[in-house]
C-alpha cells in the first residue's frame, strides 16, 4: 500500500440518488451504485467519493444530517454500505465519503434538545445569541435564499447560528465534546473500512467575533488534531479538504503535511473557463503564479465541476460579471455566487473543447476528479430549483427513465433530462460506449494513458511562455519522466514555437496518439494545433542518450 496513493488516484463524484435506483423506489441507492462498480472500474476511475449518505431531511440533499451513524433508509442500510465498501476494494476502487462537520440538519437530535430550553444541558453544542449582531463580518454563503446567518427560535427568544440553510445550525466547535464527537463519527466510519472523507464546509468551523470567520488558526489547529487522531488509526485514510478560498488561504488547510494532505483546486477552475472563454492561457498562468507550493506529501483535487454551482466567490467582482455574463446569460443560469449549469453546457456541447478542458484536468498538477455524468457530456435543467439541474439521474440508456430505475417517471426523486440535445434518448451511457469516437471513449482513454505515467500525479509543473497566448504549455518531470502537456485554447487552427532547446536531440511523441513528432533543436519547437486540439509529448531522453 502506498501512502501516497492519493497521488496516482482519479477520483469520481457521485450522487447516491441519482446514480442507479436497485429496487424501483424512484430513488438511487446503494444496491445501485453496487451494481455499476463494474462501470466505474472500466472506465479506469479508481477512488469514488460518495455524497452525504446519512440519515437526513434533504433539505440541502444530505448535508443537514440527522443521525451521524445511520444511512438514509431510502439509500440502504450499513450492510448494503459495508458490502457495496468490500465490494469497491475488490475491483481496486477506494471509497471516501462525505464528512458534513460545521453544522448538522436542525432535526439532529442534538439540536431538537438544544432549542428544546435555555436550560437545555446541550444547548452551548449550538451557537446562540439574544441578538443577531454577532460574527457581523461572516458573509452570508446562500446569498440568494438567505439573508442572515441568525436565525430566531421563538421557543426560547434566542437566535441560533448558521451558515448555509436555517434547517442547518452550526455546531460550535469550542465545546470539546463537539471536537471529540466529530472525531468518534469519523472513526465509526473509518472503521468500516473506507479510505477517507471529503470533508465538508472545513473553512468555518470556528468563529470569532471580530473576524470573518473563515480559516482562523483555531480551526487549523482543530483540523491538525482530526488529521493526528486519523492518521494514528487509519494511517492510508486521506482526508479532503473542501475549502473555497484564494489561493493563500485553500493552500493553509495542508498545514505543513499535518493536515489535510489533498484540498479541492477551487483557486484554478474558474480560471480554466475563463481561460477556454478568452482563448488565452493567462488566467490559469496568473493563477498558477499566484499558488504558493504546497508540501510533498500534500495533492491538489483538481476539478472542473461538481454538484454545486460553479462558484465565482473567490474571483473578483469584475470577473464574476463578466463569469456571469459569458457562461450565464440567463438569470435562472446562476445560483448565489455562481453558475449552476453542468459542464457540457458551459462548453457548448462541443466535444472537441469538453475534451481539451478535461486534458487540462488530467495534465495540471493534482489528482482530478469527475463528477458522475460529465463522462457522457450529460445536460442540466434550470428550471430545478437550487442546485439540483445538475444533479438529475444518471442517464444509462435510452430506455424509460434513462435506464436509471424502473419506477414510473412521476415517481423519480428528479426528472430525467430529456431536451434534444441532451436527453436521454441521446446522451447515454450506452449510446457513449458504442461510439468509438464518443467523448466517453475519449476521456476513458486519457484516463487509461495518465494511470500509465506517474509524472502527472507526481511531477512537478513548470509553465512555458510561448509567444501564441492561445497555447497553454506545461512541462511536468517525476524521475525520469518528462513530458509537455501542449494545449490550444482556441476554437482556431494554431501553432507557436516551444521553447524546448534544454532537450535538445530528443524526439517528442505524443502518448495520446503515439504520433512521433521531429526531433528538438536549440531553435524554438515549432508546433501545429487544430482548433482545441492537444498533446502529452513524452521526451523520452532518446536511445544511447
Ligand atoms: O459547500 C460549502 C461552501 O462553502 C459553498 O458555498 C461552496 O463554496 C459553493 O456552494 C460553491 O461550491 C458545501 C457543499 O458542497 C454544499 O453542497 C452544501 O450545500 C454546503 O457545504 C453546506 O453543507
Ligand atoms: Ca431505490
Amino acid at each position: 500500500m502506498d501512502p501516497l496513493w492519493y497521488k496516482d488516484a482519479i477520483f469520481y463524484e457521485i450522487y447516491v440518488r441519482a446514480f442507479a435506483d436497485s429496487n424501483g423506489d424512484g430513488q438511487g441507492d446503494l444496491c445501485g451504485l453496487l451494481a455499476k462498480l463494474d462501470y466505474l472500474q472500466d472506465l479506469g476511475v479508481d477512488c469514488l467519493w460518495l455524497l452525504p449518505i446519512c440519515e437526513s431531511p434533504l433539505v440541502d440533499d444530505g448535508y443537514d444530517v440527522s443521525d451521524y451513524r445511520r444511512i438514509l433508509p431510502e439509500y440502504g442500510t450499513l450492510d448494503d454500505f459495508r458490502e457495496l465498501v468490500q465490494a469497491a476494494h475488490a475491483r481496486g476502487l477506494r471509497v471516501i465519503a462525505d464528512m458534513v462537520m460545521n453544522h448538522t440538519s436542525d432535526q439532529h437530535p442534538w439540536f431538537v434538545q438544544a432549542r428544546s430550553s435555555r436550560a437545555a444541558s446541550n444547548r452551548d453544542y449550538y451557537l446562540w445569541n439574544a441578538d443577531d449582531e454577532k460574527f457581523k463580518d461572516a458573509r452570508v454563503i446562500f446569498v440568494d435564499s438567505q439573508t442572515s446567518n441568525w436565525h430566531y427560535d421563538p421557543h426560547t427568544g434566542e437566535f441560533y447560528f448558521h451558515r448555509f440553510y436555517t434547517q442547518q445550525p452550526d455546531l460550535n466547535y469550542d465545546n470539546p465534546v463537539i471536537q471529540h464527537e466529530m472525531l468518534d463519527v469519523m472513526n465509526f466510519w473509518l472503521e468500516m473500512g473506507i479510505d477517507g472523507f471529503r470533508c465538508d464546509a472545513v473553512p468555518y468551523l470556528f468563529k470569532r467575533e471580530g473576524t470573518n470567520c473563515e480559516n482562523l488558526p483555531e480551526t487549523h489547529e482543530y483540523l491538525k488534531r482530526v488529521r493526528r487522531f486519523v492518521s494514528e488509526r487509519f494511517p492510508d485514510a486521506v482526508l479532503l479538504a473542501e475549502a473555497n478560498q484564494w489561493p493563500r488561504d485553500a493552500v493553509a488547510y495542508f498545514g505543513g503535511g499535518d493536515e489535510f494532505q489533498m484540498a479541492f483546486n477551487f483557486p484554478i477552475m474558474p480560471r480554466i473557463f475563463m481561460s477556454l472563454k478568452q482563448q488565452d492561457r493567462g488566467p490559469i498562468v496568473a493563477i498558477a503564479q499566484q499558488t504558493p507550493p504546497i508540501p510533498d506529501s500534500c495533492q491538489w483535487c483538481t476539478f472542473l465541476r461538481n454538484h454545486d454551482e460553479l462558484t465565482l466567490e473567490m474571483v473578483t467582482s469584475e470577473e464574476r460579471e463578466w463569469m456571469w455574463r459569458e457562461y450565464a446569460p440567463e438569470p435562472r443560469m446562476r445560483l448565489n455566487l455562481g453558475i449552476r449549469r453542468r459542464l457540457a453546457p458551459l462548453l457548448d456541447n462541443n466535444q472537441r473543447k469538453i475534451e481539451l478542458a478535461n486534458s487540462l484536468l488530467f495534465t495540471l498538477p493534482g489528482s482530478p476528479i469527475i463528477y458522475y455524468g460529465d463522462e457522457i457530456g450529460m445536460g442540466d435543467d434550470i428550471w430545478l430549483k437550487d442546485r439540483d439541474g445538475v444533479r438529475t439521474p444518471m442517464q444509462w440508456s435510452a430506455q424509460e427513465c434513462a435506464g436509471f430505475s424502473k419506477a414510473p417517471a412521476s415517481r423519480l426523486y428528479a426528472p430525467v433530462i430529456h431536451d434534444p440535445i441532451y436527453g436521454y434518448a441521446r446522451v447515454n451511457v450506452e449510446q457513449q460506449r458504442a461510439d468509438p469516437e464518443s467523448l466517453y471513449h475519449t476521456l476513458k482513454w486519457l484516463i487509461a494513458i495518465r494511470r500509465q505515467h506517474p509524472v502527472f500525479g507526481r511531477g512537478d509543473c513548470i509553465f512555458l511562455t510561448p509567444p501564441n497566448p492561445a497555447i497553454l504549455a506545461y512541462i511536468r518531470h517525476y524521475q525520469d519522466e518528462t513530458v509537455v502537456a501542449v494545449h490550444n485554447l482556441s476554437e482556431r487552427a494554431q501553432e507557436t514555437g516551444l521553447d524546448l532547446g534544454a532537450f535538445e536531440g530528443r524526439t517528442p511523441v505524443d502518448l495520446l496518439t503515439k504520433q512521433s513528432f521531429p526531433p528538438i533543436t536549440r531553435e524554438p519547437y515549432r508546433v501545429q494545433f487544430q482548433p482545441y486540439q492537444f498533446f502529452w509529448l513524452n521526451l523520452a531522453p532518446s536511445q544511447g542518450s
